[in-house]
Order: structure tokens, then sequence, then C-alpha cells
């Protein structure tokens, strides 16, 4: 037998135990075992019922995603799951922690489900670009209705235990130990004469289907435009209705195999595997202690503070907000309320949660009131100035060893640690706006930020539920700095030819939510304005430069918050319409540079962007400012928007061929000057013939 897989008899009940850490991922040794486990539980006639437990972390993190791609092995986890269903001797699973893609497949294929309050169960397979593949599409909604479980497979997310109980899916939430407890439940079990129950055998109440599936497409069209596995997804469940199990079975498993092969999962794949490499910090060893944050503070209820005060709270942790007046502070705390009142209005948040939240958030402007906290993040305007002496005076008020952050997101990290006495105690922390909702914490050593401070931020990134990420320091740090060189190129074509319109809609094509003139539009062109100011005040350069995001700012054009930015937009509306006044502009800039304006296709347009951006990649792994290609792309996917089907710049650059951009950089090096020179690192990797993967580590 496996010894991942326990096996113990306790009188008539046999316990078969998963026992593969981390997660209890079912890989090909997991599966033998469990199937052995079963033969020897069926041929003990001593034996009466079995129950099912994972040890350790969680019950079962599903199929170990890392056989993905290669030669399926069996035992298969869909006929382990058909012996479960089959058996004649009733089993129970019994779930703490997570039951989660072929774990809650496994969990289905059982006759009963307990669990103890941590247990939750999903199907998570649609964030790794599949479908789940082992009977989740037409077990679920036989056990939980279609409604519900097409929610749970459309969305990926957990269902925790008390909701799960409601749902159906457990039939007890279990006090104290889960494993005796469970082989009481099926002492009980047997005491009342109760037999096996096949969920796979009960009828799908298919009351509504028509309008649950007519939602569920348009909702997808528009929130997972141009990936394929959620339409899988819901085609797979909608044979469930139609079919026999073995027909839905049969198909699930030919859309599985489809999307297991696609270039949209390899790349949602990788974006897993990037998360977690992530938090293997160089320079932070495992014997690195990650220190106890148990209270936040926050600097500034502007928009940041205000988003960074709600992303605190929702990971659980209290958090108290600073501003320099009771106005201010009144006006702030005021917009986080309407915030989650908002979320309860939509139905995204219940109103308990949002009174839990609001509960952990109080607000101050008192210095004084941030002695204890382990944390504080300041969220001020990009001033070095003003952020100098809140540092200073931070380092006055705050406890010694609380760790001081800044959410700057081009300021120079060093230099704001050097106004303190306890510059290994700062860090950057640059969230994304609106920071309750995007998922990406772009981390900041300085050069002197300790290790054991490094490992504490990238923790409470996880506490928070965010995707944690460490850089160096450098202007605009990776995240902005290839924004910059993006952007840049993206105004070139402004001036060669090209309209903001016209640039926009081959960005979006490409599968970012928006192309870079209406991203602005919505940031607000004002703070870039600043930036750009400072920028060239500190750090004058020879580099070509275009001013017409400049000359929009100077004629009052701030983006959305004024309704002229880029675009012209109607009041109340956020539809970005192109502005004859910019056209007029731009062209009038072409003939001012003495540029003769050409026709440029959305061929060159994408080419100069993305491999722009890819370049700009490659300097900053070149530069050592980021660790892995892997971590600048989970920048851009949670920080930017980059199509996640695409699994980031450097992903996507591998999928393109590393030697065809560096051939085209050449090409566009030597038309445009400079600023296109191909980074020295991918010049190297095309002589060697390496790509960006070659580089993780
Ligand atoms: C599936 O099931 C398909 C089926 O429908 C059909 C099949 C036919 N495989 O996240 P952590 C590793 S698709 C392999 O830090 P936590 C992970 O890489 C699968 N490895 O822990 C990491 O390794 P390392 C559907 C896995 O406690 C280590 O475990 N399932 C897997 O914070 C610890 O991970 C999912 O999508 C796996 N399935 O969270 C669930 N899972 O230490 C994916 C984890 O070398 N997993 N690893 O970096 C998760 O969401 C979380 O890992 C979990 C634990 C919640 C389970």
């Amino acid at each position: 037998m496996s010894n991942l897989v326990a096996y113990e008899v306790h009188g008539a009940i046999a316990l078969i135990a998963l026992d593969s850490p981390p997660v209890n991922a079912m890989s090909v040794e997991v599966r033998q075992g469990i199937v052995d486990a079963l033969a020897q539980a069926q041929n003990d006639d001593s034996i009466s019922a079995i129950v099912l437990v994972g040890r350790g972390r969680c019950f079962c993190g599903g199929a170990d995603i890392r056989e993905f791609g290669k030669p399926r092995l069996k035992p298969y986890l869909r006929n382990i799951i058909d012996q479960l269903e089959a058996s004649k001797k009733p089993v129970i699973a019994a779930i703490h922690k997570t039951a989660i893609g072929g774990g809650c497949e496994l969990a289905l294929g059982c006759h009963y489900r307990v669990g103890d309050k941590t247990a939750s169960f999903g199907l998570p397979e649609i964030k790794l670009g599949l479908l789940p593949g082992a009977g989740g599409t037409q077990r679920l909604p036989r056990l939980i209705g279609i409604e519900a479980a097409l929610d749970a497979i459309l969305s990926g997310d957990y269902v925790g235990a008390e909701k799960a109980k409601e749902l159906g899916f457990l039939d007890d939430i279990i006090p104290g130990d889960l494993e005796s407890g469970a082989i009481d439940f099926a002492r009980k079990l047997l005491a009342a004469g109760k037999g096996v129950r096949p969920v796979g055998r009960i009828k799908i109440d298919a009351r509504g289907a028509t309008e649950i599936f007519a939602s569920a497409r348009k909702k997808t069209a528009r929130r997972a435009r141009g990936l394929i596995a959620p339409e899988r997804c819901i085609a797979a469940m909608e044979s469930a209705l139609t079919g026999t199990l073995e027909e839905g079975l049969d198909l699930e498993r030919k859309y599985f195999d489809e999307l297991v092969q696609s270039d949209q999962s390899k790349a949602q794949r990788h974006l897993f595997f990037a998360q977690r490499q992530a938090h293997k910090v160089p320079g932070v060893t495992a014997d690195t202690q990650a220190r106890e944050i148990k209270s936040v503070a926050v600097v500034g209820c502007g928009t940041m503070g205000r988003g960074i005060t709600m992303a605190v709270a929702n990971g659980g942790l209290p958090v108290i907000v600073l501003e320099a007046d009771n106005d201010a502070l009144d006006k702030g705390m005021k917009l986080v309320s309407d915030t989650y009142a908002g979320s309860v209005k939509r139905g995204s948040l219940s109103a308990p949660d949002m009174e839990a939240r609001l509960s952990l958030i109080s607000g101050t402007t008192q210095y004084a009131d941030l002695a204890e906290a382990d944390i504080v993040i300041e969220a001020v305007f990009e001033d070095m100035d003003l952020k100098k002496q809140i540092f200073e005076r931070l380092d006055q008020v705050c406890k010694p060893d609380a760790i001081l952050a800044t959410n700057t997101s081009s300021l120079d990290i060093n230099e704001i640690a050097a106004a303190t006495r306890r510059p290994e105690n700062v860090i950057g922390t640059h969230f994304f706006s609106p920071a309750n909702i995007m998922k990406l914490m772009e981390n900041v050593r300085g050069d002197k930020t300790s290790p054991e401070v490094i490992a504490t931020v990238m923790k409470l990134s996880k506490t928070i539920n965010k995707v944690g990420t460490m850089v160096g320091v450098c202007d605009g740090f990776v995240g902005n700095r290839m924004l910059y060189a993006y952007r840049t190129q993206a105004e070139f074509l402004l001036e060669e030819g090209a309209l903001p319109h016209q640039i926009d809609k081959v960005i979006y094509d490409f599968g970012f939510p928006m192309g870079p003139f209406a991203m602005g539009d919505l940031a607000g062109l004002d703070v870039g304005y600043q930036v750009r100011q400072h920028r060239r005040k500190t750090r004058p350069s020879n580099d070509r430069y275009s001013f017409i995001a400049d000359r929009i700012v100077e004629m009052g054009r701030f983006g959305q918050k004024n309704n002229k930015g880029w675009y012209h937009y109607e009041k109340g509306s956020r539809t970005p319409q192109p502005d004859p006044e910019i056209e007029t502009l731009i062209k009038g800039i072409s003939a001012e540079l003495g540029i003769t304006r050409r026709q440029i296709s959305d061929a060159e347009i994408l080419e100069r962007c993305m491999y722009t951006l890819i370049n700009e990649g490659a300097k900053l792994l070149g530069e050592k400012i980021a660790s892995r290609p892997s971590d600048i792309d989970l920048i851009w996917v949670y920080g930017y928007g980059f199509p996640i089907g695409k699994g980031g710049p450097m992903f996507y650059a591998d999928h393109i061929g590393i030697e065809t951009i560096y051939s085209a950089m050449k090409i566009l090096h030597d038309k445009h000057g400079d600023m296109l020179a191909p980074a020295p690192l991918l010049e190297e990797l095309a002589r060697s013939g390496k790509t960006f993967a070659d580089l993780q580590g």
C-alpha cells in the first residue's frame, strides 16, 4: 500500500486517510493508495462502512497540477470516484479545511459528507483555465441545485461549512475531533440502517434552468472575455440535464482534455505556481521568522488610503486610519461606509459581514494613536518631502519594531527610509487602485530592509488575500516602470500617425480591460503629470519625450474626473468618446515635431506596445530589480490587467519566441533609436536559444 494513504480499522469502520503533504494533492501514488485501501475495505467482511479523511493541512487540494500536460497515468480519478459511488458499504467523507477541485469531486463520490467548522468546498478549476474533470459539473448540480453549483463552478470560490450545510453539501458539522466524530457518524448511520446514497443517481431539479444558464452566459461574456473554460463549464453542466450521468461525464472529460492542452490553461497554471514562487524571496530563508501582525494603521484617508483600509479590514485585521483633521477623516470614513453599503446593495457582501468589517475600522487625527500598530502604511500624495516628514514623525511615535511602509508608486524607498532611525523596518507596499478590489501588492525592499520585515509583509499580503510580490527599488519599481515604457511607446505612435481610440482598441482586443489612454483617463491624468514633472526636474534626460500627455493636462483635462482627458465623456457616463479637440492637438504636435503622419497598422501597434513592455521587463530582470520573470507576470496580470489567459508579459514572450521578439526589437531600434534598444538580457537569451522560463530558478 502507498505510504501516502493510511488504512486503519475502527471496529466495523475502515478509515482511509490521505497523508500526502502539503495538501494531499492526488498524485498517481495517492490515487493508487486510495484504490488499494478501498479494495481492502471492500474485501473485509468485518467492515460495514468507510470514512475518508485527509491528514495535515486540508482534506484534499485536488488533482496534482504538476501532472497536467504529461501522459495520463492510471488509476484515473474518475474511476476511483465511480468505485466510491458504487460501493455497497456507505462511504463518508470527513472534511477539514478545504475539499477542492478533485478533492471536492472525491467527496461528491462519497455517500455522505461531514466536516468540522473549518470545512469548505470549492471547484477552483476555472482559475486554472479548466473545468472540473472528475464529475464536478455532473454531481454538484445534482446535490446542491443548478444555480448554486453554477455559481461555485464559475466563480471558483470556496463555500464555508455553514453555507455548505445549508446547501446540502455537508450532512453535518462535527464539533470537536473530526476523525472520531466521523467514525461516530458512520456508526450511527449503520445503527439507523441507513445505506448508500449515490449522488449520481439524484435527479436534477431543472426548474428555471434556461434562465439560469442564459444569465450565466451573459455574465461570463462580460467578466471572462476571451476565456474558453467558462463556456465549457456551462455546456458541461447543461449536459447534466439532458443526458445520462455517463454521457455527462464523457463530455466533461472531453472538454477537460481539450482545456488542459490549451494555451490559456497553461498560462493560468503558470500563474498559480508563480503566486507560490513569489513568496520565495531571495535572502529570506526558511529560518526567517515573520513578525505577527495584529493591528495595522494607515496614514491618509484619500482614495488609496481608503482602499487599503478596506483591504486590511476585509482580511480580518483591525485598522486605524490617520487623517490631518476631523473633516477629512469624517469624509473618508463616510466614503468607506458608502462603499461597503454599495456592495451590500449589489448583493456581493452580506449586511453582517459589512458590520464585521466596519467594526474593525477606526479613525484618528492623532499620531500618538498609532503607537501600538504593528505596521503603518502611509498612503498620502506622491510628494517626497511630505513623505519624509511623515516617516520622521512615525519613527518618533511608533513602537521600535513597528514596520513603516509606504504606498508610493515610484519614489525612492531608500530616501524615505533614511528619514528614520529604523531603515531596516521600512518597506514599500504598493497597492493598486481600487486597493480593496485589485489583487496585487507590489512590495518593495529597500537596501536596508531586513529579511524579517520582508517575510512579514509577504505574509501580510497573503493574510489580506492579495497576490504579493517583492521587487527592488528603481524609478516606478517593476509595474510603473514597465507601464511608463509601454505608454510612452503608445504616445510616440500617436505622434507618428495613430489616434488614441485606435491604440486602445488594439490593446482591448488583445485582452486588456482597456487601452492605455482609457486607463489614463480612469486613473486621472494629473497624478502622472506631477510624477513626470518631478522626474524631469530631478533626472533630466535626452531621451525622446512626448509632450502630448502634458499638454492635455495643461488644457485642464484631467480624465474621467472632469469628463475630459484623452477622450470626452458625457455627463454621468464612463464611455470614452473620441474628441476632435484631442485629434487636432495630436496632429498639431506631429506637425510641430516635423513628423509626417502615416497609416499605422494594428499589428505595428501591438508589436511596439507589447515588445516594449517585454523589453523593459528584461531590463528589470537584468538589473535584478525583479527576481524572476514570473514575478513580473503576476504584477502585470494582477495590477495592470494583462490578459490572464496569456499568463503575463514574460510568459507571453516565451510563447511568441524570444528570437522573434529580439529580431523585431533590432529593427525597431534601427528605425526609432536607442529607446527601443533590445535589453542585454533579451539579446543573451536570443543568442543562447534560452527562454524566460529557463531563468525561473
Ligand atoms: C483539479 O483538481 C482537476 C480535477 O477536477 C480533475 C482531474 C482529473 N497540485 O497554496 P499553498 C502546492 S485541478 C500540486 O502555499 P495553502 C503548491 O504549489 C486542481 N501542487 O498552501 C505549494 O507548493 P510549494 C484544483 C499543489 O495552505 C504547496 O502545495 N485544485 C496543489 O496556502 C502549498 O500550497 C486547486 O486549484 C495541487 N493541486 O493553500 C487548488 N495545491 O510549497 C490549488 C497546492 O512547492 N491549491 N500545491 O510552493 C490551493 O488553492 C491551495 O494550495 C490550498 C492550500 C488552498 C489547497
